[in-house]
């Protein structure tokens, strides 16, 4: 149960009502929300209202189940997906629509992108064709589609969830775009809620390590969010680690892992790779892997990770198996957060 305050952390997003928010603001009527796409914590102007809203959703996941009658949601995936492809598909189906989810990588045409492109090489089809037709089958397009990690600004320019913004003519919904994992946040602050036993916990985002390079859009994404709410959020991080400030902005940002644990009531494990060094591994000490001994040092701190998580290499066995893991029902929540999102879409459209 999401607790009965919806306090958020003490402020709100932007210039939105949510400071000082009271019993009394949930019994205003909210303006009818314009809601053409979800790519980041911007497209949530009302956190509050958001989180009574999932707890509506948690409770009685079938009373919309007539809303997306006759409508179709399409899934694109360009990346390997288990909890986003599952959990927008429950979501989709328990708001009565029918998803349709396609591998583009796997099952598609390669596809062109960019203006005046001689198509003369692999691709087969343009970018801009082929989203304009799915928006023909669909009536929202989901897209997953994670960053190459080579060139900095091509990735944060956010080109490929642009495109499909620019040509789908349906609204668009970010499965993890290159810089931001938005449904992901959303259900981490829907899962905070739910676990917090404080107003204002104190919440930290521990880097940890990877044999792989890995997108800063989880990271990105759970800053942005907890930024907005107004969090108590420390960002613990070897040198040279640090994202794009656009995100971390009200974050405390530490090197020493164990101070940022001390007194913690939520560690967040994630490893990324570097945004300076641009997609660069440039810490592999397995002293930064969250173990039991870190974890002692925090107040009793629940333990969260988006998932896929590297047991042993990421979090000790003995963390995410343990009584304060929460990462099973943080992705049970993944399912409350995108039937929130969609329901809001078909919402905005009758
Ligand atoms: C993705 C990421 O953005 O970090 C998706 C997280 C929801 N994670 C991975 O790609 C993990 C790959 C691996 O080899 O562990």
């Amino acid at each position: 149960m999401i607790g009965p305050a919806y306090s958020l952390f003490g402020r709100g997003l932007g210039d939105s009502p949510l400071s000082n928010v009271g019993a009394d603001y949930f019994l205003v009527q909210l303006p009818e929300r314009e809601m053409n796409k979800f790519i980041s914590a911007f497209d949530i102007p009302d956190f509050a209202a958001f989180l009574q809203e999932a707890q509506q959703v948690k409770q009685t996941p079938f009373a919309w189940k007539t809303l997306g009658l006759n409508k179709t949601i399409g899934l694109i995936f360009m990346n390997p997906s288990l909890r986003t492809r599952l959990s927008t598909q429950k979501a989709a189906l328990n708001l009565g629509m029918a998803p349709m989810v396609m591998n583009i990588d796997k099952d598609g045409w390669k596809l062109a992108s960019g203006e005046g492109v001689i198509m003369n090489g692999d691709a087969a089809e343009h970018v801009k064709d082929a989203v304009a037709v799915m928006g023909q089958y669909c009536d929202i397009i989901g897209v997953r589609s994670f960053p190459l990690l080579v060139n900095r600004e091509e990735d944060y320019a956010e080109n490929i969830i642009g495109d499909f913004i620019r040509y789908a003519g349906v609204p668009v919904v970010s499965l993890e775009s290159a810089t931001r994992h938005p449904l992901q946040s959303a259900a981490d602050l829907i899962t905070i809620e739910q676990y917090k036993t404080t107003p204002r916990p104190k919440i930290v985002l521990t880097w940890a390590p990877h044999p792989r390079a890995l997108p800063q859009a989880v990271p990105n994404s759970f800053a942005e969010w907890m930024c907005a709410a107004g969090a108590d959020l420390t960002i613990a991080h070897p040198e040279g680690y640090e994202l794009d400030p656009k995100f971390t902005d009200g974050a405390k940002i530490v090197h020493d892992q164990a101070a940022a644990f001390r007194n913690a009531d939520f560690i967040y494990a994630k490893n990324w790779s570097s945004y300076h060094e641009y997609g660069q591994i440039l810490c592999r000490d397995r002293a930064w892997m969250v173990d039991q001994a870190k974890m002692q040092l925090t107040n009793n701190a629940k333990f969260m990770h988006c998932l896929p998580v590297r047991r042993n290499v990421v979090v000790e066995d003995a963390v995410i198996d343990g009584p304060h893991s929460i990462v099973i029902q943080q992705a049970a929540n993944r399912v409350v957060a995108a039937q929130v999102v969609l329901k809001r879409m078909l919402e905005a459209m009758v």
